[in-house]
Parts: C-alpha cells; sequence; structure tokens
C-alpha cells in the first residue's frame, strides 16, 4: 500500500474506534446518573465499581480472525459486538437485574441480544449478566447507533471471573483439569457467599420489629 493508503486506513480506524469511545461514554453518564440519583432517592448505592475499555486492536484483529468476519469496518461493526464494553460490579445479585432493567428500559436504548450466566452460569462456573445495547451517538456527520455490551456481576463473580481470566491465559486457554474441579468449586462458594450476604442485606434493611425495638433500650 501506498503512503497515502495506510494514512487513510489509519484515520479510517481512529475513527471507527472514537465512535466506540463516545458510545461508553453515553453509557457511562447513563449509569453515574441512577447511581447517583439512586443515592439521592434511597440513600443506598447499588453499584460497587464501573470499568470500561475499548478493545485494544490486537484483541480487535484476534478476535476477527477467530469468527472469520470480513476485514471491512462495516462488516466489523455488524459481527463484532464487543468493540465496546462496559463492566458494571454491583453488591448483591438483584443489583444486577435492578440495573439492567433501569438502563434497558431507556428509550434511546435498544437491546440487542441478553446473555444471562447469572441464571444459567456457565460450564466452567461463570457468572455474569451481559446485554449487548445500541446507543445513538450523535456527531458532526448525524446519528449513528454503536453497539455496547454491557456486563453486569456481584464482587464476588468479579473476582472469581478474574482470577479464572489469567488463569485461563496462564495456560494459554488448557486448564488442566484439577485446576477446572477446584475453579467451579470455588464458583459455588463465590454463589453461596453472594446468598448469605444478600441475605443479611435484606434483614438489617428490613424494619426493626417492633418487640425488637422495645427489648434494645
Ligand atoms: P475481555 O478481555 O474481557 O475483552 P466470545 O467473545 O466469542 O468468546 P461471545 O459470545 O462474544 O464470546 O461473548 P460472551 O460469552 O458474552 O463473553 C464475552 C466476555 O464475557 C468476555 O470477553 C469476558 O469479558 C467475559 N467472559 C465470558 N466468559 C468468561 C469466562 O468463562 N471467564 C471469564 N473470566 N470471563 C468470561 P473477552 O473478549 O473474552 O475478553
Amino acid at each position: 500500500a501506498t503512503l497515502a493508503e495506510m494514512r487513510a486506513l489509519r484515520d479510517e480506524l481512529q475513527r471507527f474506534l472514537l465512535e466506540y469511545q463516545f458510545a461508553l461514554k453515553e453509557v457511562e453518564t447513563k449509569i453515574a446518573i441512577l447511581r447517583d440519583e439512586f443515592l439521592h432517592m434511597h440513600d443506598y448505592n447499588p453499584i460497587e465499581h464501573v470499568s470500561s475499555r475499548v478493545k485494544s486492536a490486537d484483541s480487535l484483529v484476534e478476535k476477527v480472525t477467530r469468527k472469520g468476519v470480513d476485514p471491512d469496518f462495516p462488516s466489523i461493526r455488524a459481527h463484532i459486538h464487543d468493540v465496546a464494553g462496559i463492566r458494571i460490579t454491583v453488591s448483591f445479585v438483584a443489583d444486577a437485574y435492578l440495573l439492567f432493567d433501569l438502563l434497558t428500559a431507556q428509550d434511546d436504548v435498544t437491546v440487542r441480544e441478553v446473555k444471562d450466566y447469572i441464571a444459567e452460569p456457565k460450564e466452567n462456573g461463570y457468572k455474569s449478566l451481559h446485554v449487548i445495547i445500541d446507543v445513538p451517538v450523535f456527531l458532526s456527520t448525524g446519528r449513528v447507533d454503536i453497539p455496547v455490551e454491557v456486563q453486569f456481576r456481584t464482587i464476588a463473580m468479579d473476582f472469581w471471573a478474574s482470577l479464572e481470566h489469567k488463569i485461563y491465559y496462564k495456560f494459554d486457554r488448557q486448564v488442566p483439569g484439577d485446576l477446572l474441579g477446584s475453579l467451579k468449586d470455588a464458583a459455588d462458594t463465590a454463589a453461596e457467599l453472594d446468598e448469605r450476604m444478600e441475605r443479611l442485606h435484606r434483614e438489617v434493611r428490613a424494619p426493626v420489629p417492633v418487640a425488637a425495638r422495645q427489648l434494645d433500650v
């Protein structure tokens, strides 16, 4: 390719990725608004942590190759839906569904696909609620609708997933069987902790019965 062609391609890639950065900003703002309003209205913040990323060029090329997607921008936009990703870590499972409902009910948000790995965990024990949404981004050239992958998970699910991710890559995707078993075990323990914490949280937040209050004085 000529230098001019290479420059044109670079500019096209930069613009392509920029649109995903804008889409992420839109979703980040939506989440921040929900968090702040929730705190104001209910004196409760359901969100522990939010992180987002635009896929690296390396990882994008790897996925395009692995999925056999045509290497042009319209095909990539049509077939790779996690170029923009945002992960919302919440305290309790109920909060994952609550935030999912609040986000997907917004009328400028279109749901493309839902994968509920909380209701149906992956075989390795992975749990999280995934949704691909389209959000509008308004550019000088007009409106574009950009897909964003949103993952909702609890702190316990996130702890498990980050360790599993490290192990998976450490063993170059060929994790030994006994380690797979231990990971599955750990996932069950994490799920149990989630249940116990949520139960405890409900008890503490529930109005204190009159009899108990009287005993207290
Ligand atoms: P990263 O580094 O987070 O970007 P595919 O992407 O083709 O493998 P699909 O159907 O497009 O699968 O997406 P899916 O199943 O919704 O999962 C996509 C993302 O969910 C992954 O992104 C991970 O972030 C997370 N995920 C899914 N399964 C697992 C798992 O078993 N363990 C862990 N730790 N994370 C998981 P990427 O692109 O793989 O990685």
